[in-house]
């Protein structure tokens, strides 16, 4: 009898775990894959990492000088987080669009991974019905590569050759490098060709749908999660999911939104990104997911306050995993202006910054080790 009892409770227990499921979308994902997911989540509670945009790669003033990075400079700390870019790699080029070598990135990706901190991927594809940048809109572009259509065929090329790289990616014990993979994203926004202007929800649905159905079950490829990425134009939970391609296939919920403006008179970017975010944590919750400030940032940040006084106060305490500034660029040749969104030693937001990075709600690469995020 007592022996019965105590296989019941098992069972009751084992059930218990199988409903109170906590895991990626991708059932095949591999163990750091799911470990990071679940790890996030309960990093979240106490802080949320600190990203930037090709931070290794070049800085205001330098490029590809071996463990260099804008943010060390100024804090002694990487960031928590990492972004990289795929552009240019459906065409088999050996740079992205933003002229990171290929090689080089699956480098810095795996020092980054070994040191313990977090990866995201972005991918600006050219548009396969033209053949021109992403940024050209013309309609019926997602429609002609849904399976069946005319470019189905070669935009299975492409995925295959975001497939390879990301397979490539591997720990020091050969293991894959899980991904927080954001393709298409700001899909609300009316300038990329999967966007609001260029295809209707359903055809946005069954492009997501069939992209990560592609990389799963024919390619195989169970590193990633997977981030869903609007811009920070919907004022309610429905606008937000009016493209959401379902919970089976989305892991992080999240929206880019950049300061435009002035901070230092104007408190506009604080309030609607804050309101924003509420709404993402609000679904987050409900749909047990993760949430993220996937894209923000103040072009050549003017502000000297605007790190603890502005972004701060935007996420206020919203649990976001992450927050993630665009890429230390430089003068852009085409306009005169400085395109940077991290502070570089000197620059005059660069105290500022120590104060954000010295709170206590803020994660950098050294508290992502300590949250042995892969473990
Ligand atoms: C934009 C700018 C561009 C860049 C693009 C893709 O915001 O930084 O210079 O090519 O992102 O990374």
């Amino acid at each position: 009898m007592l022996k019965t009892n105590a296989i019941i409770l098992l069972l009751l227990s084992l059930a218990g775990h199988v409903f109170a499921q906590d895991l990626p979308c991708d059932k095949d994902a591999t163990k750091e894959t799911v470990n990071l997911y679940k790890n996030l989540k309960r990093s979240a509670q106490k802080g949320y990492l600190f990203g930037h945009q090709d931070d290794l790669a070049y800085g205001v003033g330098w490029k590809y000088e071996k463990g260099r990075s804008d943010v060390k400079d100024v804090v002694n700390d990487y960031p928590g987080i990492y972004g990289w870019e795929l552009g240019g790699i459906e065409y088999d080029k050996p740079v992205d669009l933003d002229s990171v070598p290929f090689d080089k990135m699956k480098g810095f990706i795996e020092d980054a991974y070994n040191r313990g901190g977090v990866i995201t991927i972005s991918w600006h594809l050219h548009n396969p019905f033209n053949g021109k940048t992403a940024w050209s809109t013309d309609q019926g572009s997602v429609a002609s590569i849904l399976p069946g259509a005319e470019k189905n065929e070669l935009f299975k090329t492409w995925l295959d050759k975001v497939a390879a790289f990301l397979l490539s990616l591997k720990g020091k014990n050969g293991e894959a490098v899980p991904v927080l993979f954001r393709p298409y994203h700001e899909l609300t926004g009316n300038w990329f060709w999967w966007g609001r202007t260029a295809c209707t929800p359903y055809e946005f649905k069954q492009l997501w749908r069939f992209t990560i159905n592609y990389l799963q079950k024919e390619k195989g490829v169970h590193n990633l999660l997977y981030v869903y990425n609007t811009g920070g134009d919907f004022t309610t939970a429905n606008e937000f999911l009016e493209r959401y391609p379902g919970d089976d296939v989305a892991d992080v919920l999240s929206m880019d939104a950049y300061q435009t403006g002035d901070p230092s008179k104007d408190d506009s970017f604080v309030k609607h990104a804050n309101s924003n975010l509420q709404i993402l944590g609000t679904l987050a919750k409900e749909k047990n997911k993760i949430f993220a400030f996937a894209e923000t940032g103040y072009e050549a940040i003017p502000y000297a306050q605007w790190w603890t006084n502005t972004l701060a106060k935007a996420i206020g305490d919203n649990k976001i995993a992450y927050v993630l500034v665009w890429r230390n660029h430089g003068l852009m040749k085409e306009n005169g202006r400085m395109h940077y969104y991290a502070p570089y030693k000197g620059q005059v937001s660069a105290d500022d910054f120590m104060n954000f990075y010295k709170m206590k709600n803020t994660l950098f690469e050294k508290d992502a080790k300590k949250e042995k995020l892969y473990n």
